[in-house]
């Protein structure tokens, strides 16, 4: 494939997803530090809409430059790779973050440790969300605490049950997040809480715990994809750290396209 007739061939259009996710912020510094990109445009969808536009270029062998990361099962289901970025843009890996209201520690001790405690790895996030592909997010969250009770217990070791205290957990709406919510939801439910999970953008996860108006969140990804917004709120709330390392964002494109750079783009 010839890169120098690529720009024409896809109208001068990276493939994007939901205009509040962080990766889109992202990838609009991307083409307008990268004087290459100059003349290119950032495609506003949707994820699903996304990945059926991958999935038709892939099906015809065409080009096609989206918006990637992982985790996510889109590197599962097709062969893709992340354009090198050497401007870094896109920053380098980087982690989900737990953050709590102000003064959840003081109200609900137990609650906020097995926040605290909460980790897992890249491999456990995506076989939830590939499980997610067959059966709801919740049954498949549920499989993953009923094979991995070890690590729950982990979490729950020594924390005093309670009796129907409410919490409430902000997330944003992609799947990566809503297998950690209905996990961790699963496990304070072990407690004795009653949990509620609330899907917003992430500009208003940081908001909702800035203010109180929920208890906490694991749907962070920091430093660079939301860290404008945790640069805006860190005084109000209480960071506790990754529960997830290795996360990644970038331009991904199909193996079969011959270009492995953003700078290999045409004006
Ligand atoms: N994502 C998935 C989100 C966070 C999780 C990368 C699409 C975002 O860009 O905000």
């Amino acid at each position: 494939e010839d890169t120098a007739n690529l720009g024409e061939e896809l109208e001068y259009t990276i493939t994007g997803i939901e205009p509040g996710a962080g990766a889109m912020g992202l990838a609009a510094t991307t083409i307008e530090e990268y004087e290459n990109l100059e003349g290119w445009e950032l495609l506003e969808s949707s994820t699903a809409g996304m990945m059926t536009e991958l999935g038709e270029a892939i099906n015809n062998e065409e080009p096609i430059i989206v918006v990637g990361w992982n985790p996510h099962y889109m590197f599962a289901s097709h062969d893709l790779k992340y354009l090198e970025d050497p401007q870094g843009t896109f920053g380098e890996k980087e982690n989900i973050n737990t953050i709590t209201r102000i003064g959840l520690e003081d109200n609900m001790p137990s609650a906020t440790k097995i926040l605290d405690r909460f980790n897992w790895e890249v491999e456990d996030m995506e076989g939830v969300m590939l499980d997610a592909q067959d059966v709801s997010m919740e049954e498949a969250a549920s499989t993953w605490v009923e094979d991995n009770q070890d690590k729950v217990d982990e979490w729950t070791e020594g924390v005093e049950p309670v009796d129907g205290k409410e919490i409430e957990l902000v997330l944003t709406p992609w799947d990566s997040e809503r297998a950690s919510g209905e996990v961790m939801k699963l496990v304070l439910e072990e407690q004795g809480f009653q949990v509620t999970l609330t899907p917003v953008d992430p500009a208003i996860v940081f908001q909702a715990i800035a203010n109180g108006e929920a208890d906490a969140s694991l749907a962070p990804w920091l430093p660079i994809t939301h860290g404008p917004f945790y640069e805006e709120y860190k005084d109000d709330i209480v960071d506790l750290g990754p529960n997830l390392t290795g996360t990644k964002i970038g331009l991904a494109v199909p193996e079969y396209m011959d270009i492995d750079s953003i700078e290999d783009l045409q004006p």
